[in-house]
């Protein structure tokens, strides 16, 4: 079928208003936010519910059209953006963007897949209820991205994955038929648990369309500190005192060098350094609770005062107030940015066991010197999940196209080691086309088999998010 006919089918189903015609608005569909992958298609289509959805996918499965799904595009390794083919039609979830229902008391939300993840959070808050996952993109990425990439975030410490937030599924499959797996039970042993297929698959196996997720009681008193440390080793026992002492309380660990906090100093106005004095590392650490008295203040105090004790912790302070906490958090949530400014970034987003943290850095930082003199290794994440993004900018003055060309050799570097340490090369972002082909040299082969097996059983024509996920043939 040619591309002007399937585009009359599909505006059959979607009408003028669910597909995008307009050049501008479509580039924003072709490309990711960084510009680092970019495609075209036969059609952008926006379906506004899940018959539509449905209806799109039957079609592009009878015309033996690839479908690539599409939340708010803000996910890191292109698993959203369409092929350079043109024979693609993007199905965009930015139309489906109700909440169905909030019950308090079952303490669940059912919404929409195109549900800006904010939104889902304001709207558990107007119950007095909390939906934890919490990202830097949370203004723009969506619940099905979310779902599909299980993101992790600076909750996950206390709350989970989105995988640990998910009770229920509505998803179209790849022939179009609906999964009405939209169950808001926290007990359901009646055979495999499908929902986590989908959860995590990038948009290859099927196209979620809406999920019952978990609530949790709010949190009526925090408190949040900035932490100087002297070595990556000197936060991880940081995280140790601060687990012990404030147990569950601990609700975000983040670390970051100072290579990454300078960025963000650089480049996001507003951002002030806290100390008179330049540290290699710092974190911040946040406790919560659902008492309003809770009495956080004093218990951080006191960890921290324990690791000043042991010479753990260089310099601190508590904030105070809401906006001191809004600055702390803007030193950590605006380092992917402040990086994007220096030119290419090249991301690894890591785990390793956390007590491997500081030999991972060690050995790392050394060998990525000895191969780029002047490298800069931007390294924050969620230390207390093991996760780091061990992210990579050039050399001051040297050129952006030479140090992208070296992409794949520092991969390996980075890859090599974190797989030395037992650790997973994708903790939080997923595989999308960025790691497709080297997850073959560290995941196991029988697991790739069952991926592909499953996949074909799914997908026998391979039209969902071609490309993605599993490495080629
Ligand atoms: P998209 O980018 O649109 O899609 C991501 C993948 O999911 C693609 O493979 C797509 O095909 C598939 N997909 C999307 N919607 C559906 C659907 N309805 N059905 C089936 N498949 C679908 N990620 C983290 O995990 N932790 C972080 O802390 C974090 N911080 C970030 C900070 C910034 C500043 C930015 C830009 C990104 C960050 N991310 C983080 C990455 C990204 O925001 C997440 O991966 C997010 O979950 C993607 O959601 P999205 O709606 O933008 O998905
Ligand atoms: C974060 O934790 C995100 O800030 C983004 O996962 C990481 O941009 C990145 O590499
Ligand atoms: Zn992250």
């Amino acid at each position: 079928m040619t591309v002007p006919a399937l585009t009359d089918r599909l505006r059959e189903v979607v009408g003028d208003a669910g597909l995008v015609t307009d050049p501008v608005q479509l580039g924003g569909y072709l490309s990711d936010w960084r510009n680092a992958w970019s495609g075209t298609a036969a059609a952008v289509v926006r379906p506004g519910s899940t018959d539509e959805v449905a209806a799109v996918v039957r079609i592009c499965s009878e015309e033996g059209t690839a479908v690539v799904p599409q939340g708010g595009n803000t996910g890191l390794c292109g698993g959203a953006v369409p092929d350079a083919s043109g024979r693609q039609v993007v199905v965009s979830l930015d139309r489906m963007r109700r909440v169905r229902s909030v019950d308090p008391v079952n303490q669940t939300i059912t919404v929409e897949a195109g549900v800006v993840l904010q939104t889902v959070q304001e709207a558990a808050a107007a119950e007095g209820r909390l939906f934890p996952l919490s990202l830097g993109s949370e203004g723009s990425c969506t619940i099905g991205g979310n779902l599909s990439t299980n993101a992790g975030g600076t909750g996950v410490l206390r709350y989970g994955t989105m995988r640990d937030l998910t009770l229920g599924l509505e998803v179209v499959l790849p022939d179009g038929r609906i999964w009405n797996g939209l169950r808001g039970l926290r007990k359901d042993n009646t055979g495999y648990d499908l929902k986590h297929l989908f959860i995590g698959a990038e948009g290859t196996l099927g196209l979620v369309t809406a999920a019952v997720l978990k609530l949790f009681p709010a949190l009526r008193s925090r408190a949040t500190a900035w932490v100087a440390l002297a070595s990556a080793q000197a936060a991880v026992d940081l995280f140790g005192t601060v687990r012990t002492l404030c147990g569950d309380r601990l609700t975000g660990f983040e670390i970051m060098s100072r290579q990454s906090v300078d960025f963000v100093l650089r480049h996001a106005s507003g951002t002030r350094d806290l100390f008179p004095a330049v540290h290699p590392w710092y974190v911040l650490v946040e406790l919560g609770d659902t008492l309003p008295d809770a009495g956080l203040d004093g218990l951080l105090e006191a960890a921290l005062a324990e690791a000043f004790e042991r010479d753990v912790a260089r310099d601190a302070v508590v904030a105070s107030g809401s906006a001191q906490v809004a600055a702390l958090w803007a030193l950590r949530e605006g380092i992917s940015e402040a990086q994007n400014a220096e030119g290419s970034s090249l991301k690894h987003d890591v785990t390793v066991p956390v007590t491997s943290i500081p030999a991972f850095v060690e050995r790392t930082d050394l060998a990525l010197r000895a191969a780029v003199p002047g490298i800069r290794i931007v390294t924050y994440g969620h230390i207390g999940d093991g996760n780091l993004h061990y992210n990579l900018s050039k050399p001051v003055d040297s050129d952006d196209d030479a140090f992208r060309g070296r992409a794949d050799e520092l991969a390996r570097i980075v890859y090599g080691s974190t797989s030395s340490f037992a650790g997973s090369i994708s903790a939080e972002h997923g595989l999308g086309q960025s790691k497709r082909d080297v997850i073959a040299d560290y995941k196991d082969g029988l697991e790739l088999e069952l991926m592909r097996s499953l996949k074909h059983l799914l997908d026998p024509r391979g039209l969902m998010n071609p490309g993605k996920v599993l490495p080629a043939g």
